[in-house]
């Protein structure tokens, strides 16, 4: 069930754990749709959960790198599951560690046989898009998923940043034809966080 507040969005009555996987397993798959969360190690996809879900700690976010190692299903109002995937890229991690994690992100993306509605495609707007960000929107790309980009931790950014940064991004982006729409975040201040629901409840 969603209640659209008018001034506030689609608002999040229940949000629940439902289950972490570690990949080859049986898929969660049940009529609802999912909405997965991915992006580099610590650009704050469990916090981007917790924010538009409007809860303080339903996805376990930390300030060292590589915390979210299951795929992590969230049940939102009984309607939809928001999939919390580990991060890639983290370049202190054990090779084995971080190929593992790599195959268990793909294997949810080509493998499992879901289709996710939309891909939260999750990037750090300081930071911006990556090498191995590109090699991520390739597949997603080639499998023609539909990618909303959230850059997040914009609350960081300084406003000689702000205008330099959007710019880059959008330009770095510019020939993924799955992007479908791309929304400054942040996980801390809320800023974009209706703008997402209204995209993922629509
Ligand atoms: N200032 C600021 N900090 C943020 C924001 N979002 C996340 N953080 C911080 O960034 C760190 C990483 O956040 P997580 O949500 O754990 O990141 P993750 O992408 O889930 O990380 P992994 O699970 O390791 O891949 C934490 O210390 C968060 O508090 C934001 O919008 N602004
Ligand atoms: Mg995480």
């Amino acid at each position: 069930m969603v209640i659209k507040n008018k001034k506030n969005g689609p608002k999040v009555i229940s949000a629940t754990f439902v289950r972490g996987l570690i990949g080859e397993d049986k898929i969660l798959f049940d009529t609802r749709k999912q909405v997965a969360f991915i992006g580099r190690s610590n650009v704050g996809k469990s916090s981007v959960i917790n924010t538009l879900a409007e809860r303080k700690s339903l996805a376990k976010s930390s300030s060292m790198p590589g915390k979210t190692r299951e795929i992590n299903f969230f049940l939102i109002n009984d309607l939809v599951y928001f999939v919390d995937l580990p991060g890639y890229g983290y370049a202190k991690m054990p090779p084995k560690i971080a190929d593992k994690l790599r195959k268990r992100i793909i294997w949810y993306f080509s493998e499992s046989g879901v289709k996710p509605s939309h891909v939260v495609f999750i990037i750090d707007s300081r930071i911006g898009i990556t090498t191995i960000d590109k090699e991520m929107l390739e597949i997603l790309e080639n499998e023609n998923h539909n990618v909303i980009v959230v850059a997040n931790k914009s609350d960081k950014l300084s406003q000689s940043e702000f205008v330099k940064n959007i710019k880059k991004i959008e330009n770095d982006l510019r020939d993924y034809k799955c992007i479908k729409n791309i929304i400054l975040f942040s996980a801390k201040t809320k800023k974009g966080r209706e703008e997402v629901l209204n995209i993922l409840f629509e």
